[in-house]
């Protein structure tokens, strides 16, 4: 059975390019026809400026709003990364596979340490190494298949790297992955800033959706949305960003295709109206099943503690073998 791996970084509340970028596909497609592991990546939450308790609520945040928004412990295996050493462990064999010049080629530490120096912060060497852990969390599980929003396709691309570079190396070790990008809405972008993308630890929060967000402040920001000179609908990245946005919004929450429903429209104001709409609808039940499952952080707890014990039992095997095989001397 194909195997595979995503993971969530509790960095900020979810958001909805979280959610139609990853979460929905988790839900409705990967944890039903895969071996699927999905894990709050808490240890790449340290890779920048953090305050320790913020991170550890979001991180019980993220796993709630995971099972809220339909990920089922029955299906699939639900978890924490720190709860797992087998992910550091292997990590730092990675490590010494990788160089340190194709991790400065990666577009999120250049565009996130760009971002640090501005605001007079230092970097943190995580910052650099963070796709080997990255990396580490895929291969452990022997995963065949990463669902990433396309942010994240060249992080699976330097994990497949490594794969091979190891298993040409030092012999067949690890399964090399793949990533899988959702069909629609593979970059959800600010609803403020239409050619960056909606992430969840930006500071300015008025282009964000977060899925706990209540209804009227989801309204408020799509219909505040940022929009194109003009006032045509019409489907293009270039010319018109912020519409663009906003159509395949709109088109992921419906299911409709983004150039069929511009054709619909002969007003910015109508589209914002309808994509609010179906933004609220989208994100209604997963906010009322979250409220039930935060009064119950047992239940929570429960699923993290079964989900760590099973992913401990699965990454054991393999990076007991990469240690094997890279020359480090077995524990007597
Ligand atoms: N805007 C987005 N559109 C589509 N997919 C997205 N993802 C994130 N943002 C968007 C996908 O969500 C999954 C989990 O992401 P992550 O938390 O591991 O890290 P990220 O990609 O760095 O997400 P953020 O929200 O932008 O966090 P920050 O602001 O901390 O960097 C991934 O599959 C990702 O592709």
């Amino acid at each position: 059975m194909t195997r595979i791996f995503s993971g969530i970084k509790p960095t900020g509340h979810l958001t909805l390019g979280n959610y139609l970028g990853a979460v929905r596909q988790w839900v409705e497609t990967d944890q039903h026809r895969a071996d699927a592991l999905f894990c709050v990546v808490d240890l790449h939450a340290l890779t920048v400026d953090h305050d320790p308790a913020r991170v550890r609520r979001l991180s019980r945040q993220a796993a709630t709003l995971l099972l809220a928004a339909g990920l089922d412990p029955a299906l699939c295996n639900l978890f924490v990364q720190s709860h797992v050493d087998e992910h550091t462990r292997l990590s730092y064999l990675l490590e010494c596979t990788a160089s340190d010049g194709e991790m400065r080629r990666m577009i999120q530490y250049k565009e996130k340490s760009a971002r640090e120096r501005e605001t007079g912060g230092s970097v943190r060497l995580s910052l650099l190494t963070y796709p080997v852990l990255m990396a580490a969390d895929i291969l452990a599980y022997g995963a065949d298949e990463v669902p990433v929003g396309d942010d994240q396709a060249q992080h699976v691309e330097l994990t497949r790297d490594l794969a091979v570079r190891f298993n040409q190396r030092y012999g067949q070790t690890f399964v090399v992955p793949r990533a899988v990008l959702p069909q629609v809405a593979a970059r959800v972008m600010d609803l403020q800033d239409p050619t960056s993308k909606m992430g969840k630890s930006h500071a300015e929060t008025s282009g964000i959706v977060y899925l706990l967000d209540e209804a009227d402040v989801v309204r408020r920001k799509v219909m505040r949305a940022v929009t194109d000179s003009g006032s045509e609908v019409v489907h293009d990245r270039t010319a018109k960003p912020g519409v663009t946005n906003l159509l395949e919004l709109l088109a992921a929450c419906t299911g409709k295709e983004p150039e069929e429903l511009a054709a619909g429209y002969s007003s910015y104001g109508a589209l914002k109206k309808d994509t609010a709409d179906a933004v609220v609808e989208l994100l209604r039940p997963v906010r009322e099943r979250h409220a039930e499952l935060a009064a119950d952080p047992a239940y929570v707890d429960g699923v993290l503690r079964e989900g760590a014990r099973r992913a401990r039992e699965l990454a054991r095997p393999t990076v007991d073998a990469a240690y094997r095989a890279i020359g480090l001397l077995p524990a007597g």
